[in-house]
């Protein structure tokens, strides 16, 4: 019993995954790549107090989008989805704070433009579901997955943020 109550917490504290150290999985997608907005994006993550642990510029493999939106592979879109999202490079990115998933969620808007709040990355910068210019995982879980398909260890840097006690 004490075996299994030790497993789960060291899980649980494991370096991303909790608290200031959650962290989320972030692709300007390659519209948003094509009209400029990576700056804009990038500077609102930045701004909101999160900290940036991983970036590229990298044209995803089918295999690896079919991977991604594995969920979705029933949908009528989601051949289309595919071939949008390989279009051309995406930005790919970890942000880490606290909450960062739900934070990050709510800073996209809503999957459709249309019913995105201005304000939103999605409700200033897009119009169509399926020209959507980011994606952010939906969930501590789906975010785990998603930084260990998009990012390999090596490529997460560990950094001291100078400014954490302002922000925390
Ligand atoms: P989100 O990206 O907000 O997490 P999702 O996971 O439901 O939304 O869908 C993934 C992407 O698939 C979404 O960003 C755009 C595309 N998509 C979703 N619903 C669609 C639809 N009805 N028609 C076309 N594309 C759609
Ligand atoms: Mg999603």
């Amino acid at each position: 019993m004490i075996c299994l109550f030790l497993t789960l917490f060291s899980y649980l504290l494991r370096p991303g995954w909790t608290g200031v150290n959650e962290r989320t999985f972030i692709a300007v997608k390659p519209d948003g790549v094509q009209r400029r907005l990576v700056g804009e994006i990038v500077r609102r993550f930045e701004k909101k107090g999160f900290k940036l642990v991983g970036l590229k510029l990298t044209q995803a493999s089918e295999e690896l989008l079919k991977e991604h939106y594995w969920d979705l592979r029933s949908k009528p879109f989601f051949g289309s989805l595919i071939s949008y999202m390989s279009s051309g490079p995406v930005v790919a990115m970890v942000w880490q704070g606290l909450d960062v998933v739900k934070t990050a969620r709510k800073m996209l808007g809503e999957t459709n433009p249309a019913d995105s709040l201005p304000g939103t990355i999605r409700g200033d910068y897009c119009v169509e579901v399926g020209r959507n210019v980011i994606h952010g995982s939906d969930s501590v879980e789906s975010a785990q997955k998603e930084i260990s398909l998009w990012f390999r260890q090596h490529e997460l840097q560990w950094w001291e943020d100078s400014s954490k006690d302002w922000i925390y």
